[in-house]
């Protein structure tokens, strides 16, 4: 029956029933979802996952994702689409970003409280997806990178291998409510994993990410440092207001709301 499986890397338990495990397609069918626990970052965590599954298909989805009743068929129905014209596609995420930069996709995020959505009904070729989802075509022979240290880029990271090789990478429209909990701090780990991918991806930068891009300047990185602490604080601050102002939606509410299912 199963044509995909889910893999996510989980360290809390809570947000994992709240979202991602009381998504329709993990209640339906609890052996499609496959969780990785104590790994020290999400590439081996994906990686083992990836190596205790078989389907062609693999969904690696962050805990705090909840995917509304039907989006297997969405994900599904779009897959068909690109065949159409790429049967070697290697990557395909929710929400990423455009060859020419721009963003793509559309997505609930609760960090920002507000919906993303760039309209577009079609996929959209890719040169990078946000780690909130990431679907992989096994047959591509695509792996994370377990050099790349700790829990961040690892999207950016996978879509260039896959455009390095020829396999093309797109967003689709099949949203899902992201319950964003800030479980992986932005701090050290994140400048670890911007200076591996900018050592890496030299002969690509600049590199774009849906949250900053990778330059080939020491100045940028700097830059990008001083804006981390103050997103970091800001967020912080922005939370406790956020949680004494209003209480937290549910995440099928959520999709409901927005006509996601
Ligand atoms: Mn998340």
């Amino acid at each position: 029956m199963a044509s995909l499986c889910l893999i996510a890397a989980v360290n809390n338990d809570v947000v994992l029933e709240q979202n991602l495990a009381s998504s329709a397609l993990v209640r339906k069918n609890p052996d499609i979802l496959t969780t990785m626990r104590n790994y020290s970052s999400a590439s081996a965590a994906y990686n083992a996952g990836l190596d205790r599954t078989s389907t062609d298909i693999a969904v690696f989805a962050h805990q705090d994702v909840y995917l509304p009743q039907g989006w297997e068929d969405a994900l599904l129905r779009n897959i068909a689409v690109i065949e159409e014209t790429d049967p070697g596609w290697g990557v395909i995420g929710v929400y990423g970003v455009r060859d020419d930069g721009g963003h793509a996709g559309r997505v609930w995020s609760s960090g920002l409280n507000r919906e993303l959505d760039t309209g577009s009904k079609e996929p959209v070729k890719a040169s990078s997806v946000d780690e909130l989802l990431i679907v992989l075509r096994r047959g591509s022979g695509l792996r994370f990178d377990e050099d790349l240290p700790g829990f961040h880029m690892y999207g950016t990271d996978i879509c260039q291998e896959s455009l390095e090789r020829g396999h093309g990478v797109y967003v689709v429209n099949a949203p899902v409510v992201h319950n964003s909990v800030p479980v992986f701090s932005l701090a050290g780990g994140y400048t670890d994993a911007y200076c591996y991918m900018r050592r890496k991806w030299r002969h690509r930068l600049p590199v774009k990410t849906t949250v900053t891009t990778i330059t080939p300047l020491s100045l940028s990185f700097l830059y990008l440092k001083w804006r981390i602490a103050g997103f970091s604080g800001r967020r912080a601050r922005l939370r406790r207001s956020q949680t004494e102002l209003m209480p937290r939606e549910s995440a099928p509410d959520i999709a409901q709301l927005l006509g996601y299912e």
